[in-house]
C-alpha cells in the first residue's frame, strides 16, 4: 500500500504497482483508508466512562491517569485471580507486531486467561493441518494459467479482489469458472456456472465428486501411491456417497454432480480456490478436509496451475513463540492458564464461575481487555455478548480507532494508531509475500500503538520483564525465522528497504509430494485425528441447524440464514465511513421469491428476522440470488448505525465447528416475517 502525504495528512492510499499480488490496485474499502484515518470521529484522547454501562458517555483523561487506572484495577484482580482477566482480540489490520506480540507477552506475564482465536479460520486451518500438515496451497499467481477454477465458498470480487484478477486472466485464456455457493454472489454471477448447494453441505459434495472420480477411474494412481495415505479407507467412505444421495443432501441435480466430477477429473490444470465462507458451519473442518483431498486424487498438484488454495499463511516462517512468549506464563509449560474460546465469549462473560457453582469454568471473568476487534458487533449470539459486556461488575478496557458498539461498553477507552501511523510486519493468507508496514504519518491526536499502550500498562504495574519493553523495531525483527529457506537473502533491514519480499516457495509445491504431515504425505486418513478419538477420514456432518439434524427446530425456523461480508465493509471496519456505508445503503435481506410469497413479503418491505436467540430487521430484496430456503444478510453492520440498533449476529449461535473450535455463523435457522 502506498500512501500520499501532504502537510502531515494522508490524502490518498493506492496499491503498490510493483508488488505482484497487488499490481497497483486496492479493494473498494481499503482504497478509502485515508478517510478513515482522518475521520472526524477518530478517538484522539484516552477517555473514562461517565455514563451508565453501555451508554457510551465518556470524559477525556490524560494518558498517565488512564494507564494508572488500568494498572490499579488489573493489579487488584490479578492479586486474587489472574485468570479472571481475559484479553479479547482478533486481527485488527493483521500485523504481527500490533497484533499478538507485546499484548500477548503482557497477558502471559500477568497469568491472564488465554484466548483461543477461532472466530474466522480455525476450522479450515485444522482441516488443512490434518490433510497437508499446515496452511499451505497453490500459489495465487498460477491460477491465471488454470483451465478450470472451482471458486468454492468464496466471493473474491468482494473479499479477495487480488485473486479475482488472476481468475479473470484465466477466464480470458479460456478457463471455465464454476462457483459453488448457496448464494449467487457478485462472483457467482460472473462465473460460467453456479452450483447453488444448500449451506453446510460441501463435505457431501466433495465426497460425491470422489465417488465419481473413483468409479469412473479419473484418478492419478501413481500420485496416490507415492504421495497420499489412506486411499483404501477413503475409497470405502466415498463409495457410500453416491451422486443420488449427495444430490438429495446438497439440493442439486445428480447430473450436476457427475458432470462436475468428470470435468474436474478430466482437466489437467484444475484448481480450487476455496475460502473460509464454507467452513462456518458444523462440518466446516471435515468439508475442508474432503475438498483438500481432491487434487491429490487426480494428481492436479503435478502442475503449478493445479491444486487447491485455502490459506497460504503456513509458507511464512513466523516465529510465534518469539512474538508471544508463552513461556512468560507463570504455569508454563505444565500448567498454562485457562483457555477461553472467543466464539463463546457471550457464555463466558455470563458464567458465574466457580464461586457461582461452575467449578470447571474457574474464576468468573472480572475484566476484559479488547483490542483489534469489535466483539459486540462481530461475535455470535450477540444478545448474550452484549448482556455480558453490560455487567456492572465487569471492568472493560477497549483500545480502538473509533467508538464502536464494543467501545460503548468500555470503562476505559484508549485511542490506538492505525496502520498508517505505526510500524508493523505482515504475512498473508492469500499470497506468498511478506511485507513491512512503515508509518507514513505521525499518530493522529494522542493515539498510541497497541504495543506502546501495553508497555505503558506493564510499566504502571511495575513489571520488570525486559520482553515487555522491546521496541516495535525489535519485535518486527524477531517476527520471522529469517534463516528459514523461504526467506533466503531477506532480513528485517532489507524488508524495510524494499517493503515486501516473495517467499521462496516452489511453483508447484506438492508436485513431488512433500506435505508437512507426520507421514510427509497428503493424509486422507489421519492417525492424529484417530488418536484423539475423532473420525480419521473426512465425512459429511449435517449442519446443527438443519432439517436433517434438528427437524423440530427446522419446523419452527425453516429458513437458513447466512451473513457473509458486504463488499464495502471489512467485517465491521469501515461501516462508519459515510461514503462506503452510503453505497451499502441499509441492512438488506435477500429472500427467494417463493419464500417471500409464502410470507406475504414484497420487494422493499421491512422484515423481521428471528429465532430463539434474537431478532433483527432489514429491508427485503426479493431475488433468486438466494436459493429457496436461504436468506442472506450481507454484513457486518455496526448495530448503532442500523435503523433498529441490531445486526445479523443477533441470530447466530455460539456452537462450534467439528474441528478447530471455529464459529458457525452460517449454521443458523431463522424465520422471517413482515415487520
Ligand atoms: N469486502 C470484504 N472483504 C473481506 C472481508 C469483509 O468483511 N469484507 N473480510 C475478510 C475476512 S476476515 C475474511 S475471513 C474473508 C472471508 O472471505 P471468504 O472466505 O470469501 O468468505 P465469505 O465472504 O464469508 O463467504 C464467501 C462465500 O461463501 C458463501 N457461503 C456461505 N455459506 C456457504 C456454504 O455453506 N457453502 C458454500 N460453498 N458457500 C457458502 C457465501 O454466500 C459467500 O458468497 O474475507 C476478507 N475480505
Ligand atoms: N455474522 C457474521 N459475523 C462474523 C462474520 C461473518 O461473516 N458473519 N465474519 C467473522 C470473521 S471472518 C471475522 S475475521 C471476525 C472479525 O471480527 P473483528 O476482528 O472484530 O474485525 P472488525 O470488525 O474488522 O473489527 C476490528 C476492529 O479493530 C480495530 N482496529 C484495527 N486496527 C487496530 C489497531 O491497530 N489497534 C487497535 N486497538 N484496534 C484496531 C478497528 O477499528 C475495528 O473496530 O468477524 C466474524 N463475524
Ligand atoms: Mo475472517
Amino acid at each position: 500500500m502506498r500512501v500520499t502525504v501532504e502537510n502531515g495528512r494522508a490524502i490518498k492510499v493506492t496499491g503498490e504497482p510493483d508488488h505482484p499480488p497487488t499490481q497497483g490496485v486496492l479493494c473498494t474499502k481499503v482504497s478509502r483508508y485515508a478517510d478513515r484515518v482522518h475521520h472526524p470521529r477518530r478517538l484522539t484522547t484516552p477517555m473514562r466512562r461517565v455514563g451508565e454501562k453501555g451508554e457510551g458517555r465518556f470524559e477525556p483523561i490524560s494518558w498517565d491517569d488512564a494507564l494508572a487506572l488500568a494498572a490499579n484495577r488489573l493489579s487488584e484482580i490479578a492479586a486474587r485471580a489472574p485468570e479472571a482477566i481475559v484479553p479479547y482480540s482478533y486481527a485488527g489490520t493483521m500485523g504481527l507486531v500490533q497484533g499478538d506480540s507485546i499484548a500477548q507477552r503482557f497477558f502471559h506475564k500477568l497469568g491472564a486467561s488465554q484466548l483461543d482465536r477461532t472466530i474466522c479460520a480455525s476450522a479450515g486451518a485444522a482441516g488443512l493441518k490434518y490433510t497437508y500438515g499446515a496452511g499451505l496451497g497453490m500459489l495465487t499467481e498460477f491460477f491465471a494459467e488454470s483451465e478450470l477454477i472451482l471458486i468454492w465458498g468464496a466471493n473474491p470480487i468482494a473479499s479477495n479482489l487480488h485473486f479475482w484478477t488472476r481468475a479473470q486472466e484465466a477466464k480470458r485464456n479460456g478457463a471455465r469458472l464454476i462457483a459453488i455457493d448457496p448464494y449467487r454472489s457478485l462472483t457467482a454471477e460472473k462465473c460460467h456456472q453456479h452450483i447453488a448447494l444448500k449451506p453446510g453441505t460441501d463435505g457431501a459434495l466433495a465426497l460425491g465428486m470422489m465417488h465419481v472420480l473413483i468409479t469412473e477411474n479419473l484418478l492419478d494412481h501413481a500420485y496416490i501411491a507415492d504421495h497420499t495415505l489412506g486411499f483404501e479407507p477413503l475409497k470405502a467412505r466415498a463409495l457410500t456417497y453416491t451422486p443420488a444421495r449427495v444430490a438429495q443432501i446438497c439440493g442439486v441435480d445428480e447430473q450436476v454432480i457427475v458432470d462436475l466430477a468428470r470435468l474436474y477429473g478430466n482437466t489437467r490444470k484444475a484448481s480450487i480456490r476455496l475460502n473460509y465462507g464454507m467452513q462456518r458451519v458444523r462440518g466446516g473442518g471435515n468439508a475442508v478436509r474432503a475438498i483438500a483431498c481432491l487434487p491429490s486424487l487426480t494428481g492436479a498438484w503435478r502442475d503449478r496451475a493445479g491444486g487447491a488454495l485455502l490459506s497460504s499463511s503456513g509458507w511464512a516462517p513466523v516465529d510465534s513463540f518469539a512474538l508471544a512468549r508463552p513461556d512468560l506464563m507463570p504455569g508454563w509449560p505444565s500448567a498454562p492458564a485457562r483457555v477461553i474460546n472467543m466464539n463463546e465469549i457471550g457464555n463466558a462473560l455470563l458464567n458465574p464461575g466457580e464461586a457461582g457453582g461452575d467449578a470447571a469454568f474457574g474464576p468468573k471473568i472480572e475484566a476484559i481487555v479488547v483490542y483489534n476487534s469489535n466483539p459486540v458487533a462481530v461475535a455470535p449470539d450477540s444478545e448474550r455478548v452484549a448482556a455480558g459486556f453490560a455487567r456492572e461488575d465487569l471492568f472493560t478496557i477497549v483500545l480502538e480507532h473509533f467508538q464502536t458498539d464494543t467501545a460503548d461498553y468500555a470503562d476505559l477507552l484508549l485511542p490506538a494508531t492505525t496502520q498508517l501511523e505505526h510500524l508493523d510486519v505482515h504475512k498473508s493468507y492469500g499470497h506468498t509475500h511478506v511485507m513491512a508496514n512503515l508509518p507514513a504519518i505521525a499518530p493522529v491526536g494522542e493515539a498510541r500503538p497497541n504495543t506502546e499502550i501495553f508497555r505503558g500498562i506493564a510499566r504502571a504495574m511495575g513489571f520488570a520483564e525486559p520482553a515487555l519493553y522491546e521496541s516495535d523495531e525489535a519485535v518486527a525483527a524477531a517476527a520471522f525465522r529469517w534463516d528459514d529457506a523461504a526467506l533466503a537473502g531477506v532480513d528485517w533491514p532489507a524488508l524495510k528497504r524494499t517493503g515486501w519480499a516473495r517467499l521462496q516457495v516452489p511453483d508447484a509445491p506438492f508436485a513431488q509430494g512433500g506435505f508437512r504431515t507426520p507421514s510427509g504425505k497428503c493424509e486422507f486418513y489421519s492417525e492424529r485425528l484417530a488418536q484423539q478419538g475423532i473420525d480419521p477420514l473426512p465425512d459429511y456432518l449435517p449442519p446443527y441447524e438443519s432439517a436433517e439434524n434438528a427437524p423440530e427446530l427446522a419446523a419452527r425456523y425453516p429458513l437458513a440464514m447466512i451473513s457473509p461480508p458486504a463488499r464495502n465493509f471489512l467485517n465491521s471496519t469501515f461501516v462508519n465511513v459515510e461514503s462506503l456505508r452510503a453505497t451499502e445503503g441499509e441492512p438488506h435481506l435477500d429472500i427467494h421469491p417463493l419464500d417471500a410469497q409464502q410470507r406475504d413479503i414484497a420487494e422493499g418491505d421491512e422484515v423481521r428476522i428471528f429465532n430463539d436467540r434474537g431478532s433483527m430487521q432489514a429491508r427485503a430484496r426479493v431475488t433468486d440470488k438466494a436459493r429457496e430456503g436461504l436468506v442472506v444478510g450481507l454484513s457486518i453492520w455496526w448495530k448503532k448505525l442500523a435503523p433498529d440498533g441490531r445486526n445479523a449476529n443477533q441470530v447466530t449461535s455460539q456452537a462450534l465447528t467439528d474441528l478447530g473450535g471455529s464459529a458457525t455463523f452460517y449454521d443458523c435457522l431463522v424465520e422471517v416475517e413482515r415487520a
